[in-house]
């Protein structure tokens, strides 16, 4: 079988963003789209020609039919193995698990994560290098370049391949190895955390629902928990992944994984509620009567890491996004932990677990990791959670409530502004970025301003240097607000406001965080102007 040299042209705006390339999926069906892409991928990372990659997606409306493109021009490349999740279905920390586990030397993601599928959904395509963590910048700027300036692609000329069958099998001179999807994936999390302590904890009685939003963790879901763990049977619901994800929103926070939040805030709730997103990297952890926001999330695992043996031996350093609430340093200087301010998206985590200088990390749009795989996930965090209260006996709400009177609480609040126009957002933080030299000193809507900068990073470890990664504001009464523009959405641009206030007095920690955060709301929009300039008069997701 002889690869087919196919000519085509760049097409414009194949940037990868937070996390690789997401369009509509009928963007991604047009002819050449897809092909481009990966072409683009093979060209910037120096060819395929002998590698071993891995190979999985989200199931989302394409992932079969993409799938099959990505193995026949891997093939065409000369790559010696792919290893394919079955019927090309992995969650983003299973590949990532698998990319480490063989040493592959990357693999293709084929997921646009929390948002929506189905044919007038998204549909995205992420690379992971060998590290097992998505490409850093210098490999998405070498990919992007390579996308234009493409002018032929090659493919093989071949039916199928079979990926409902476990097995090996080959495509060319290429090895397409199809392995079960969970497998390697739970013999991990088993190696992580204390299952027995955990079983014993179901065996009395206590109760989860889980949602998997008919996204991809529903098979890893039912694997762990109820088949091994003992769960009770319908503990994982929404467990099967479908196209579409069954026409929801696959993004775990109270808006849109409501019906969970609706059984945990009622009556009968089960001791503990939890969701993942399409890719089944983010996790929403949520109490009977109490939601817990990722950021808080974070700070509390950090703080109960010692309860968890794998975790206490080597704590090393924390590293958080930046917009994500400063709750983690309070938990890192309290323990004496190194914390590092990233920005935001996974890729920036690399360097720090690689180097062995972090070993928890953690964004505010629920996602939260360790040095086991190098992507956030979900399910981690839900055995995280599991293996601490299974040890501590306690209940989620008692261990929040114990956790702020401790460290103090980090109210904590992000307003999305979707879909605005893309000119109209720009131009809101451009003309904030302006102005931000004047603001330390003035005041708004009560509260004085401290300091005022955009966030620029430079990593500790290969000294590169990430620049325009959001604009950042402090305030009197602990206050701090950060504005940036969203490099995951696919229509015009959204606009995310982070807003923070700590808050240290005993008789003020459980208060509602839309009423604590009220004068850094206020501060928000005087300064920025945000109503106004969106034409909203409202955030369209508040979380
Ligand atoms: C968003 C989140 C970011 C996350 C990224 C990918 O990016 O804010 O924290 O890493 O999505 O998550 P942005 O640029 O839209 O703010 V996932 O689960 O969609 O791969
Ligand atoms: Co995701």
């Amino acid at each position: 079988m002889k690869p087919k040299k196919v000519a085509t042209t760049p097409i414009d705006g194949q940037k990868p963003g937070t996390s690789g390339l997401r369009k509509k999926t009928r963007t991604f069906m047009e002819p050449h789209y897809l092909e481009n892409y990966i072409q683009a991928t093979w060209n910037g990372i120096g060819g395929v020609e002998g590698k071993t990659l891995v190979l999985g997606g989200d199931g989302r409306h394409f992932n079969d039919r993409a799938a099959q493109v990505v193995l026949r021009m891997a093939a065409a490349g000369g790559a010696e193995r792919v290893i394919v999740g079955r019927n090309a279905l992995l969650s983003t920390p299973a590949a990532s698990h698998l990319i480490r586990k063989n040493k592959a030397s990357g693999g293709i993601i084929l997921s646009a994560s929390h948002n929506p599928g189905g044919p007038d959904g998204d549909f995205g395509v992420k690379y992971n290098v060998a590290n097992g963590g998505p490409a850093p910048e210098n490999v998405t700027r070498k990919i992007f370049k390579a996308t234009q300036e493409l002018k032929k692609y090659f493919i093989l000329d071949a039916q199928d391949v079979d990926l409902d069958t476990l097995g090996e099998t080959t495509l060319g001179k290429t090895v397409v190895e199809v392995v079960d999807p969970t497998a390697d994936y739970q013999e991990l999390m088993a190696e992580l955390f204390d299952f027995d302590a955990i079983k014993a904890l179901f065996a009395e009685g206590f109760r989860i629902r889980f949602d998997a939003m008919h996204a991809v963790t529903g098979p890893y879901a039912k694997a762990i928990l109820e088949d091994t763990l003992g769960a009770a049977p319908g503990s994982v619901v929404n467990a099967t992944p479908l196209p579409d994800f069954g026409e929801g929103h696959p993004d775990p926070n109270p808006i849109w994984a409501k019906e969970l939040m609706d059984v945990m805030m009622g009556e009968d709730a089960p001791d503990f509620g939890a969701a993942s997103d399409g890719d089944g990297d983010r996790n929403m952890i949520v109490g009977r009567g109490i939601y817990v926001t990722p950021s808080d999330s974070l700070a509390a695992i950090a703080a109960n890491a010692k309860h968890i043996p794998s975790y206490a031996k080597e704590m090393r350093g924390v590293a958080r996004s930046m917009p994500t609430s400063r709750a983690l340093d309070r938990v890192a200087e309290a323990l004496e932990l190194d914390c590092y301010e990233t920005p935001t998206g996974w890729k920036f985590f690399g360097n720090l677990l690689d180097a062995g200088a972090a070993t928890l990390c953690g964004e505010e749009s629920a996602g939260t990791g360790s040095d086991h795989v190098r992507e956030k996930d979900g399910l981690w965090a839900v055995l995280f959670w599991l293996n601490v209260l299974a040890v501590r006996k306690i209940s989620v709400a008692d261990l929040m409530a114990d956790h702020w009177k401790t460290y103090g609480r980090n109210y904590y609040s992000r307003h999305d502004y979707e879909a605005v126009d893309a000119e109209a957002a720009q131009k809101l933080v451009d003309d904030l970025r302006d102005r931000l030299d004047s603001l330390p000193g003035q005041d708004f809507a009560g509260l004085t301003v401290e300091t005022a900068d955009e966030f620029a990073y430079d990593d500790p470890v290969d000294g590169s240097r990430s620049e325009g990664q959001g604009l950042r504001i402090t305030t009197s009464q602990g206050g701090r607000i950060v504005l940036r523009l969203s490099g995951t959405g696919t229509e015009g641009a959204t606009l995310r406001v982070y807003l923070e206030r700590v808050e240290t007095d005993p008789e003020r920690l459980h208060d509602d965080p839309q009423e604590a955060l009220a004068s850094v709301i206020a501060a928000a929009e005087a300064i920025a102007g945000i109503k106004d300039r969106t034409g909203r008069d409202a955030p369209d997701v508040i979380t």
